[in-house]
């Protein structure tokens, strides 16, 4: 694809231009403990349903994005073994029996090399594309993201996953207060919660995109098909 191709998709609230050799698709944290049957989002007692909803989309627009050749990044959320990046009032935050570095379902919860901690088969990385491991919700804190991301001369980022109102949202507001463009597919993120989703949403494009813009990743597979 040319580096002056500029395409234009329906978006709210206004149209969202974007340049795809400078656009990265940003996946955030699909991992197995938030997403699979039998993890830790399930052992808090969430309904992982509403968030494995956004695997078949985003397996659709991650194909799209590499077979245009674009930069694909993908981020994890999780510690060292040693926890030594686990702020401990994170670790005792919610005050269930089961914590961060506890022994889960998959492994340890939260830790990096935890068959938890990994991504989704269905979204795996491939070798070429960078992982991010981040110790906190926004993927720019403590991360060498935003230089990944220069160093690449990307200005602008679709960003999917998991938690909508979470660690979604805390990206695209660091991502906005460092100039990047951001879009976020509705399709592709996921809240446990059907009023955060729709919320999580509506922060990102209100009062005129305050954060970005929002729109079905139909939008985006048609304008890259
Ligand atoms: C993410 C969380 N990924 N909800 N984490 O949103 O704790």
């Amino acid at each position: 694809m040319k580096t002056d191709t500029i395409i234009s998709i329906e978006a709210e609230p206004y149209p969202f231009e974007f340049s795809p050799p400078t656009c990265a698709l940003l996946i955030i944290d699909m991992q197995r403990d938030f997403l699979e049957p039998g993890g830790f989002g399930e052992m808090l007692g969430n309904d992982v349903s509403q968030l494995r909803r956004t695997i078949e989309p985003n397996r659709n627009l991650l194909a799209a994005w590499r077979a245009n050749g674009l930069a694909v990044i993908h981020t994890r959320e999780g510690h060292r073994p040693d926890l030594t990046d686990l702020p401990p009032a994170k670790k005792v935050r919610g005050r269930s029996k089961t914590c961060i570095g506890d022994s889960g379902p998959m492994g340890r919860i939260l830790v990096r090399g935890e068959a938890g901690h990994d991504i989704i088969p269905e979204l795996y990385p491939l070798p070429t594309e960078p992982v991010i491991d981040k110790p906190g919700k926004g993927a720019f804190f403590a991360t060498d993201l935003h230089a990944i991301l220069q160093n690449r001369g990307i200005k602008q980022l679709v960003v999917t996953g998991v938690t909508t109102e979470v660690c979604v949202n805390t990206t695209v507001r660091e991502a906005n207060d460092r100039g990047y463009d951001c879009l976020v597919p509705s399709d592709c993120v996921g809240s446990y919660f059907p009023e955060f989703q729709e919320m999580g949403l509506k922060m990102i494009k209100a009062q005129g995109g305050i954060f970005g813009w929002v729109a079905p990743s139909q939008a985006l597979l048609s304008a890259l098909a």
